[in-house]
């Protein structure tokens, strides 16, 4: 546990600590049972709907209320139509110019062709600032709401709960490849050995593709930039540089059913009462349990394969954008579990495992968006009923 230098997170973490008997359910308040086949995910869920609906009633006086937010639905619920008007608005955005970035700007960012490209360029270019930080949750949160705001008038924002689809995820309704999904997986590359990763020491198996997106909306779709460190792969030499290639998928159940199972979500929401335990344990970087390499996050991005497995550009399969959905969907239930305590705690500095050396965060401090938008004020982004936000997962 990092030691904050910022009082306000200070007294925040010690009024956490103060409260042995914390509000929030623990794990031991579930039955294994109900943990393993996602009834106690929907318990909790629920649990945070209600606070939520307490706190954020009418009664408060804001503008935006429970009753009048938007509701955020995972991709399956979805109606057919809705579905493809989604992936409608995604190819879209990949074929609109660039929106934020100046012709001076364009000669250090080759790679950048598209609207869709801003986002994945802004996110190689913070990689090292938002992941295991004070802001991975936060900067997320928002990075995907700006990409919604960019859908808006086209489509509803959607989610994909791959605690679903842990056993296998190539079998997913979402990747069935026909007009209607997010595509299929990446064309079968058989004779592939095992990875080892060295910075998790972890070998992992091949999935269950390999190559290009056969069908589906994401056939056509070209990718401009990276891959920057993806294992087996012909990477770019800059970080910016112009690489057009296909839409690359290896769905891996290996890594779902290690790392996004109901189990490894609910438990994660539940056994860690401190913001700092859970964003690293939900990360697997520098969390508890050192079997715990990948984390939720990791492993959804790690169970996809191609572009979505590159640390530094994975926006670039609009996966990213449903993933990590799901990501803020998580954050949403642990903070609305203990709405008074957890709403605006953070814990940590802005760089990726303080390696290099920087200040604690405060909520005082502005989030970078590069091409995608403004900065904004970390504060302004702790509240998904609050500031530019107006929506809840349901
Ligand atoms: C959890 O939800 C199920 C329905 O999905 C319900 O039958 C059960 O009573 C709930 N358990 C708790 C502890 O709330
Ligand atoms: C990076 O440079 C090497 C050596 O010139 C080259 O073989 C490789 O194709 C380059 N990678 C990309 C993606 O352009
Ligand atoms: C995730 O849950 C599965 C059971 O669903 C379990 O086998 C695995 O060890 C868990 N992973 C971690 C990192 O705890
Ligand atoms: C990259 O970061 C620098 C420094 O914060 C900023 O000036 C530039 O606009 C950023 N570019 C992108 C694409 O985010
Ligand atoms: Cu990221």
């Amino acid at each position: 546990m990092r030691v904050s230098s910022s009082l306000g997170v200070v007294a925040a973490i010690a009024a956490q600590i103060g409260v042995v008997a914390a509000q929030a359910p623990q794990t031991s308040d579930l039955s294994a049972e109900d943990i393993t086949s996602g009834t106690a995910f929907g318990n909790i869920s629920r649990k945070a709907d209600e606070n939520m609906q307490q706190y954020f009633g009418p009664a408060r006086g804001a503008d935006c209320t429970y009753d009048n937010s938007q509701q955020r639905q995972e991709w399956r619920t979805l109606s057919p139509e809705t579905r493809k008007s989604f992936t409608d608005a995604v190819t879209c955005l990949t074929k609109l110019p660039p929106t934020h970035m100046t012709a001076d700007e364009a000669p250090n960012y080759p790679g950048v062709k598209s609207r869709h490209d801003e986002y994945v360029a802004t996110h190689i270019n913070y990689t090292l600032n938002i992941h295991d930080t004070a802001d991975f949750f936060a900067w997320h949160r928002t990075f995907i709401h700006f990409w919604e705001q960019d859908l808006k008038n086209l489509c509803g924002y959607t989610g994909w709960n791959w605690a679903l689809d842990a056993q296998a995820p190539q079998d997913s309704p979402l990747f069935l490849g026909d007009e209607y999904s997010l595509g299929s997986n990446g064309a079968y590359i058989a004779n592939r050995g095992d990875t080892w990763l060295a910075e998790q020491d972890v070998t992992y198996p091949p999935g269950t593709g390999g190559g290009c997106v056969t069908s589906g909306p994401f056939t056509d779709y070209t990718v401009n930039l990276g891959p920057l460190d993806l294992p087996n792969s012909n990477n770019v030499n800059s970080s910016f540089q112009y690489n057009p290639h296909c839409l690359e998928r290896d769905f891996n159940p290996w890594f779902t059913q290690n790392y996004n199972t109901y189990t490894n979500v609910t438990k994660t929401i539940l056994d860690n009462i401190l913001i700092e335990d859970f964003q690293a344990n939900f990360q697997g970087a520098g969390g508890s349990d050192p079997n715990n390499r990948f984390g939720c996050h990791g492993g959804g991005h790690w169970s996809t394969g191609g572009s979505m497995s590159d640390f530094h550009s994975s926006p670039a399969d609009p996966l990213f954008f449903l993933h990590h959905g799901m990501v803020d969907h998580v954050w949403t239930i642990w903070q609305n579990l203990d709405i008074t305590r957890r709403q605006n705690v953070i814990s940590g500095t802005s760089t990726l495992a303080n390696n290099l050396p920087s200040a604690e965060m405060t909520l005082e401090d502005m989030l970078p968006f590069g091409f995608v938008s403004e900065d904004i004020k970390f504060k302004d982004v702790m509240d998904t009923f609050g500031g530019a936000f107006c929506y809840r997962y349901v």
